[in-house]
């Protein structure tokens, strides 16, 4: 509870702050002269993308940890709050730096802009934090593998482990330009830094991060929604495989980020865009395990038709729907994101709001959507009460406004972003010129559609808040499930060598050798020249 209270206060900050950026961009209003436009889009970022997110995941982790492999003994509970503690402390500093207007550097902090000096530090304590959490996640995990010897391993905390893994190694890039090029050059200790290095050490960092966000909301897909509509998962080995092929090609993967950048040869672009296709394989695995739960669980339950089974599905249901939504919506995202990846159509939607609409269709609808899902029953899991009739219907309504309100506002983002209209950027020039502007003012391509849009998010995010309270405070006592599906298979069927963990990170550590050891090694010798400090 302690993470979701984090959690959801950050969410309401960083909606609130998301819906000023709308009208500002809509040309609705001004910001005051205390308020920069990149502050708020740096509160907005790190709020949502950072700081409801992780609080979020380890919640999950820790809850359905508990839930699956008996309560944590203390020592392993008392390392959690250590690694709550460590992080709250990062994101508190984090956040005085942002409000001050020391710290308007965006979610991505990207060199050569710079912070104040303490916010590489609030960062290095977020990430430290989440590392010691993430010990605990794995000490439960193995400490109950020691204890059930020759038992099959419950399938989240299989997936938990995978996750926390992902996330340590994907940390170290981050770290490593943080520590060794940001706070000394920010401190002044260097006069100058290698910024293609920091950004690939960035990026090496970034896409796995985006794992980290999307694995917990496939825990749910595979665990609990199969037990929500009354079936069983299609396949737990493919689930397995499905994780462990995320642990390995997530992170060698980071030029897709850089495709435009000049100091990284095409070769390893190359190779690393061939490593992002392979990336994509074990999320079309998920859609056909996914689909083939819900097709299996609905014949059951007498479903007939070659989609008529459908209709056996609890659409009524909003801790089925929420995650339903955010599936049907990652059909189209994930598109975009293939579309990303392919070198030259990355040329064209490179820095446009095109990337911001794909990531509020991903993170912001496919993951959130699964969040707010899991929400409805964890919450009053945790607090106690129940998951009333009430409850219910605004769940449903809720999930309705934030599908309609992204329609809206990512459709918009993607079109115009093929069109060039430019991300991370409150105002260019080059917009007053007449043809852009043409362009810029079709029926449905326009800013104000984008201000509509996050008009309707506000509405389902104000109302997101009032269901947490009432989760919290409000809803009658009660009992409310924590819905587990039962293994589809026993220990026999399940490949051993899905625990074989020092495989696995052995595989990751040389494919991240393969991907990167020479364009880094390159960058450090024939490095660009040094870039000084930038303040904005
Ligand atoms: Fe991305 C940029 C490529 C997935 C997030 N991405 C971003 C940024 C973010 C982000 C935050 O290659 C911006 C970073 C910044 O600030 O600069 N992305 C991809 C690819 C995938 C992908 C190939 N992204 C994600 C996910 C994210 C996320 C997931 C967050 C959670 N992305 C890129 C690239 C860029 C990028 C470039 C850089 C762009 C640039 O130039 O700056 C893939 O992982 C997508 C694979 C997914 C699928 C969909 C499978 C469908 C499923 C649903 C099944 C449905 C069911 C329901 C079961 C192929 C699993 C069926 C029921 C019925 C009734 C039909
Ligand atoms: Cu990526």
């Amino acid at each position: 509870m302690a993470h979701i209270y984090v959690a959801f206060f950050a969410f309401i900050v960083g909606a609130l702050m998301g819906l000023l950026q709308g009208l500002v961009r809509g040309g609705m209003i001004e910001l005051p002269s205390w308020l920069g436009y990149y502050q708020i889009l740096t509160v907005h970022g790190v709020l949502l993308a950072l700081v409801f997110t992780t609080y979020f995941i380890f919640a999950f982790l820790f809850a359905g940890g508990s839930r699956t492999l008996g309560a944590m003994p203390d020592g392993i509970r008392k390392l959690g709050w250590i690694g709550f503690w460590v992080t709250t402390i990062g994101t508190l500093m984090a956040a005085v730096l942002i409000l001050a207007g020391e710290a308007s550097v965006l979610y991505t902090f990207y060199a050569p802009l710079a912070a104040h000096p303490l916010y590489y530090v609030a960062l290095t304590l977020f990430v430290v934090g989440t590392w010691i959490a993430g010990a605990a996640v794995l000490a439960h995990y193995f400490g109950w593998k020691k204890a059930n010897k020759g038992q099959k391993t419950p399938l989240f905390g299989f997936m938990a482990t995978a996750t926390i893994i992902l996330w340590i190694v994907a940390c170290l890039g981050v770290a490593t330009t943080v520590l060794l090029q940001m706070i000394p050059w920010s401190f002044g200790l260097t006069d100058s830094m290698n910024v293609l290095l920091s950004r690939t050490l960035f990026w090496y960092f970034g896409h796995p991060l985006v794992y980290f966000w999307l694995l917990p909301a496939y825990m749910a897909w595979y665990v609990c929604i199969p037990k929500i509509i009354g079936g069983k998962l299609f396949s737990d080995s493919l689930a397995r495989l499905a994780f462990v092929l995320f642990l390995l090609f997530s992170i060698p993967v980071g030029f897709h980020h850089q495709l435009m950048e000049s100091g990284v040869s095409e070769f390893w672009k190359f190779v690393q865009t061939v490593l992002t296709f392979v990336v994509i394989v074990p999320s079309l695995m998920t859609a056909f395990s996914i689909f083939g739960t819900f097709e299996q669980t609905s014949r059951l339950q007498g479903g007939r038709g070659a989609l008529g089974w459908l209709g056996k599905l609890p659409w009524n249901d909003v801790r089925f729907f929420a995650p339903m939504m955010g599936m049907l919506i990652f059909i189209p995202a994930g598109a975009g994101g293939i579309i990303n990846a392919s070198y030259q159509m990355n040329a064209v939607i490179h820095n446009t709001l095109w990337v911001v609409g794909h990531f509020h269709l991903t993170v912001g609808s496919t993951v959130v959507l699964t969040f707010f899902g899991i929400s409805y029953w964890l919450i009053p899991h945790l607090t106690g009460r129940k998951f009333t009739p009430f409850l219910n219907r605004l769940g449903m309504v809720q999930t309705w406004l934030w599908a309609i309100g992204m329609f809206f506002m990512s459709g918009a983002m993607h079109l115009m972003g093929l069109l060039g209209a430019p991300r991370r950027t409150a105002y260019t020039t080059y917009q007053d010129h007449p043809t852009a502007m043409a362009w810029f003012e079709g029926m449905f391509t326009n800013y104000i559609t984008v201000a509509i849009g996050a008009v309707i998010l506000t509405a389902a995010a104000l109302l997101m808040f009032y269901n947490f309270i009432y989760m919290v405070w409000l809803a009658p006592k009660g009992e409310t499930e924590f819905p587990v599906s039962e293994p589809s298979s026993d220990a026999s069927t399940t490949p051993a060598i899905f625990e074989n963990w020092k495989l696995w990170i052995g595989i990751v550590a040389l494919l991240i050798l393969f991907a990167y050891t020479i364009p880094v090694y390159d960058m450090i010798v024939n490095a660009p020249p040094g870039s000084p400090v930038f303040n904005n």
